[in-house]
């Protein structure tokens, strides 16, 4: 099939079905509140493939299967983290080799925001190696997401702890989504972190919510954390209500110097597995198939897809670590058929994207070509 037509097809996808993509979580009653971890467990104990058709077919009831919505990521603030989050390369107590940088300025940020929508993000997420943001940082970053939105594209923050007053704020300026993950269990948890606790954490969601923007919030797998762990962690965000709009599932990104940079590999099929039973719990939030995509080949990522992962971060960097590069990331949607925003949005755009994609990903060491 042609490149031009192979786009034409996936945009015609896209646009039957808008209203599915665009409902929220809190107005369907199907949406439940009250998971136990016993028929939890159950659900990561079904065999693989009925798993997988049972979260697919979740997946079907609410989004068009061929979608994927795009963020992108930038660190406006690196390092000198005082929390101490035995994943994190941001952390003052890890010995890692990060260089540190203070606040971005507005201008900077402004321009890098240009840059992810020129390669077709509709999204971008601001974030800072912050416990909590404070009084001196707020102008700057009121200033910086009136000025990502002026750009037309959904802004992002994810800047530690916050108060009900700077979540006020951070909604009146527009904030669209704001990040604050749970990260693991209540029962891990003091494992991971000792410097803020988990109701802490809950308490910022609470007031994110409260203040009327839209919550992201999810976790890390592959931390050193039990199966049950994993449960319960989905339990923790499928219970909230409404659930986050938006449910990042990372794959730890084993950093050198940090206390987990040893850490045994998660079973790709238990990754898998997070994602399936993560759309099942959360029917129509967007999960996310986030940090660690790097260390996935393509036939992992299409399973995730598969599984209900429909979104992703779209840009070489995280915020300090690797993501794949942007032409990997849109030849394996072309390989899958699936759409982003970006390639639905701008024919001209999203054609000589891909046709670089498909070039570039013939010499890429993730590309396996099946029939040779
Ligand atoms: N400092 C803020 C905070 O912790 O709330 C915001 C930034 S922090 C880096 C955002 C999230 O990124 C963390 O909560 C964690 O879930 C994720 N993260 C950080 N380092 C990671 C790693 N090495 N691998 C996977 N996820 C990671
Ligand atoms: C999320 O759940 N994952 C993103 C975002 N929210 C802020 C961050 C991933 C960080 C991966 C490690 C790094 O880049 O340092
Ligand atoms: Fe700091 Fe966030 Fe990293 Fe924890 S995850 S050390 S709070 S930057």
């Amino acid at each position: 099939m042609q490149l031009s037509s192979m786009s034409d097809l996936n945009m015609s996808q896209a646009i039957q079905s808008p209203e599915l993509s665009s409902q929220s979580p809190s107005l369907n009653s199907n949406v439940r509140h009250n998971w136990n971890l016993k028929e939890v467990e159950a659900l990561f104990a079904m065999p693989f493939n009925d798993l997988m058709f049972k979260a697919q077919t979740v997946h079907r009831e609410s989004f068009n299967p061929n979608e994927v919505q795009v963020s992108t990521l930038l660190s406006i603030k690196t390092g000198a983290c005082p929390e101490d989050c035995k994943y994190c390369s941001q952390s003052a107590r890890n010995k890692t080799d990060l260089e540190k940088e203070s606040l971005l300025a507005v201008e900077k940020v402004l321009e890098a925001a240009q840059r992810a929508k020129e390669m077709g993000s509709t999204r971008f997420c601001m974030g800072a190696a912050w416990r909590n943001p404070k009084e001196r940082d707020m102008p700057y970053v009121l200033d910086m997401v009136k000025s990502v939105k002026a750009l037309g594209m959904e802004t992002c923050m994810t800047l530690g702890m916050l108060s009900g007053d700077q979540a006020d704020q951070l909604n009146d300026a527009g904030l669209d989504y704001y990040n604050h993950n749970l990260d693991t269990s209540p029962e891990h948890y003091n494992q991971i972190i000792t410097t803020r606790t988990y109701q802490d954490r809950l308490d910022t969601l609470s007031n994110v919510r409260g203040a009327g923007m839209k919550v992201c919030s999810g976790g890390i797998v592959g931390l050193g954390e039990k199966s049950v762990d994993r449960s319960s962690l989905l339990i923790q965000l499928a219970n909230l209500s409404p659930q986050p709009e938006s449910v990042p599932i990372n794959m730890l990104v084993k950093v050198e110097g940090t206390p987990l940079a040893d850490v045994d590999d998660l079973e790709s099929f238990d990754f898998i597995r997070c994602i399936a039973v993560a759309r099942i719990m959360m029917p129509k939030s967007h999960v996310r198939l986030s940090a660690g995509r790097t260390a996935m080949n393509e036939q992992m990522q299409a399973m995730c897809f598969l599984a209900g992962a429909n979104s992703i971060f779209y840009g070489c960097k995280l915020l300090t670590a690797e993501n794949p590069e942007t032409n990997q990331d849109i030849a394996l949607f072309e390989k899958l058929g699936i759409n982003t925003e970006t390639v639905a949005g701008d024919t001209e755009l999203s054609d000589k994207i891909i046709k670089t994609a498909i070039v570039d990903q013939q010499n890429s060491d993730l590309f396996y070509n099946a029939v040779a």
